[in-house]
């Protein structure tokens, strides 16, 4: 076989990726805990304006809701204590579930902070908080970000918060509700201009019905899907226990891509495209690419998820 999943983690390798994400979402790490919590208090604020948030349907928010009705009854101190503790990771009983909830139910965690916090119902960032110096100037990088950038920046700051009894990750997740696939009369089709491969038009298709079952049909039984800035997920199982917990109501708009010829039997597809999230819907369109990498049955071996640098990457189909 010519291919193992890390070599084929380098198809396509002239794919700029959008490292201020990474970057940006480490140096936020060092900062103190009042510190994170007012700049994402800025920068969320700031996004408002011109973008909408809607925390998805699926989303088991019941399951948070007696932490946060907790959070609520609490003196103003100790409802900021708890805000820094989860951003200082402190082992608490609080922080412990909190990494156990879903990455939507930790997004719809904070969401509801966030409202309560403006209504004056939670202890908000003290008005006139001044950042410190190196915070500001992450603010500043998450500022010169595209949208799908910032809010990709959001999303792994708060998903790294709480305390995870085990290695980061390795934590059995809350599962959400799994949704019911959307029915056959009511799906969508793709088009793609330069690619009409079955397997890779089925796989957009698939997720856009949110099939997950069907979708990983598509993949080989050691295939391996990436996700922007993670290692691989490898195999069946796990992939499709991530598509449950992250690809629900996901709206996937490939527009246009490059098949390379064949390297004995394995093809590399690359797609690009944009991707919206249930949570910002239309207001924010993330520009990506998917790099497939399929085996001599059209079964996906590979496939990366990338987010990408800027918006000339969507015509990067360099084949080589
Ligand atoms: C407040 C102040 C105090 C501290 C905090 C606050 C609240 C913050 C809040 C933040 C909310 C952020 C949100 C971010 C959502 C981001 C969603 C993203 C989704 C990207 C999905 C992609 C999917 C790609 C994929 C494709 C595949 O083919 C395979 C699968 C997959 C303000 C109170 C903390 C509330 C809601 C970035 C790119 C295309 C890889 C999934």
């Amino acid at each position: 076989m010519p291919f193992t999943i890390e070599s084929a983690r380098s198809i396509f390798p002239t794919t700029q990726v959008a490292n201020v994400v990474p970057n940006t979402v480490e140096s936020f790490n060092q900062l103190s805990a009042e510190d994170q919590l007012a700049l994402i208090w800025f920068a969320y604020t700031e996004m408002g304006t011109n973008i909408t948030v809607a925390a998805p349907g699926a989303t088991n928010m019941i399951i948070a809701q007696g932490i946060l009705e907790q959070i609520k009854q609490m003196p103003p101190m100790a409802q900021t204590q708890v805000m820094c503790d989860l951003a200082n990771r402190a082992d608490t009983p609080i922080c412990r579930s909190y990494a156990s909830f879903s990455v939507n139910l930790k997004l719809g965690f904070w969401n509801q902070l966030g409202e309560w916090m403006e209504q004056g119902a939670v202890a908000p960032i003290p008005q006139g908080y001044e950042l410190s110096a190196e915070a500001a100037n992450v603010l500043q990088a998450i500022r010169a970000a595209d949208s799908g950038q910032q809010i990709t920046i959001l999303r792994n700051a708060v998903i790294g918060m709480g305390f995870d009894p085990d290695a980061p990750g390795s934590y059995k997740k809350l599962e959400d509700p799994v949704v019911v696939p959307t029915e056959m009369a009511n799906r969508t089709s793709v088009t793609i201009e330069g690619v009409n491969n079955d397997t890779v038009l089925s796989y957009i298709n698939n997720m856009n019905a949110n099939d997950f079952e069907a979708a990983i049909d598509l993949f080989t039984s050691n295939g391996a899907l990436q996700p922007p800035f993670q290692r691989p997920i490898v195999g069946r199982e796990a992939i499709l226990s991530y598509m449950r917990a992250e690809c629900q109501g996901l709206k996937m708009m490939p527009e246009q891509g490059v098949v390379e010829p064949s390297d004995e039997g394995f093809t590399p597809i690359k797609v690009t495209g944009k991707v919206q999230t249930p949570w910002f819907g239309a207001s924010v369109g993330m520009n990506i690419a998917w790099r497939f990498l399929l085996d001599p049955q059209g079964k996906i071996f590979f496939v990366a998820v990338d987010l990408l640098a800027s918006p000339k990457e969507l015509l990067n189909l360099v084949r080589q």
